[in-house]
């Protein structure tokens, strides 16, 4: 008998009913595209940085910094998958192997503690605030940017074994979120203000790419549970596990990188506005 505690139930799943050939080379392959998406892009924010006036290029910067911590650890996180299961050729699925590692999302949970901080500080480099203090939203994403992410992280150790823990911590780190949510409208609707029509309407564009790109987080974070509370929900298995790791990795890829190309559109706009040259 196999005693897993507070493990996530992506190891659970994968003691009891195992993952089918299919499901863990969704996952292996999601996990793979994630890390090289983000070397890729690290190459797109180096080379464009230069197109936007140096004002602007702490954005940039923020970026580059971005994609190499969740390249390194989407690295390790696609290591943990393969080093967690292995292939049972008697039954013809994978499963918890015996000396096995357990899976952890934590490593993306660390990362976010790196990239939301940044993530949040890089847009207040592309736009001009008119009423609100620099200094005073600044800190503000960063506590609360912050919180979220810790609280979240305590809460998915309970995600199998204590459904009130679990939705406690959740329920914090949401509230933390709502406040991240209100400091972000508030910035792009100042920033909108006395800039070209096209950076307005790609500010318009930022504000639902972040609204939608954000909330998938708390919604891998739900998805055990999102087909019916506990282990009996359907959602509860292999196409739980595989649709969380494809979800954090469409929400890695818009909330990092196309979030980041789109700042850098604003940025350029600006700048040629300014009578910026690209020499
Ligand atoms: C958690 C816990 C459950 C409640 C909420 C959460 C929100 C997480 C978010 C994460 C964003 C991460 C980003 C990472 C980019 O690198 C922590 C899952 C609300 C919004 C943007």
């Amino acid at each position: 008998m196999k005693i897993l505690g507070n493990a996530t139930f992506e190891n659970y799943v994968g003691l009891e009913q195992g993952f089918s050939e299919m499901g863990y080379q969704m996952v292996a392959h999601v996990l793979t595209l994630g890390y090289a998406v983000m070397l890729a892009s690290l190459f797109y924010f180096i080379l464009t940085m230069k197109t936007v006036s140096p004002k602007y290029r702490i954005s940039s910067v923020l970026s580059v910094v971005v994609m190499v911590s969740a390249f390194l650890l989407l690295y390790v996180q696609a290591q943990n998958w393969t080093s967690s299961f292995v292939f049972d050729a008697e039954k013809g699925r994978y499963f918890l192997g015996d000396d096995a590692d357990l899976f952890n999302n934590g490593y993306r949970y660390l990362n976010w503690l790196i990239d939301v901080p940044m993530l949040l500080f890089q847009i207040l480099f592309v736009v001009s605030l008119t009423r609100s203090k620099f200094s005073s939203i600044r800190n503000q994403f960063w506590f609360s940017g912050s919180a979220m992410i810790i609280t979240g992280y305590i809460g998915q150790y309970f995600e199998v074994t204590n459904f009130g823990w679990y939705a406690f911590w959740g329920a914090l780190s949401t509230i933390f979120f709502i406040h991240i949510l209100i400091l972000m409208r508030r910035v792009i609707s100042e920033g909108k203000e006395g800039i070209p029509a096209d950076a307005q309407r790609t500010l318009g564009t930022i504000w639902i790419l972040f609204l939608v790109a954000w909330m998938l987080y708390p919604g891998a974070y739900l998805m055990p549970h999102l087909g019916g509370i506990g282990p009996d929900g359907i959602l509860f298995g292999e196409a739980g596990v595989v649709g969380r790791q494809i979800t954090y990795t469409i929400a890695d890829v818009a909330s990092k990188v196309i979030y980041g190309v789109l700042l850098t559109i604003v940025a350029r706009s600006r700048s040629k506005e300014e009578g910026y040259q690209e020499n």
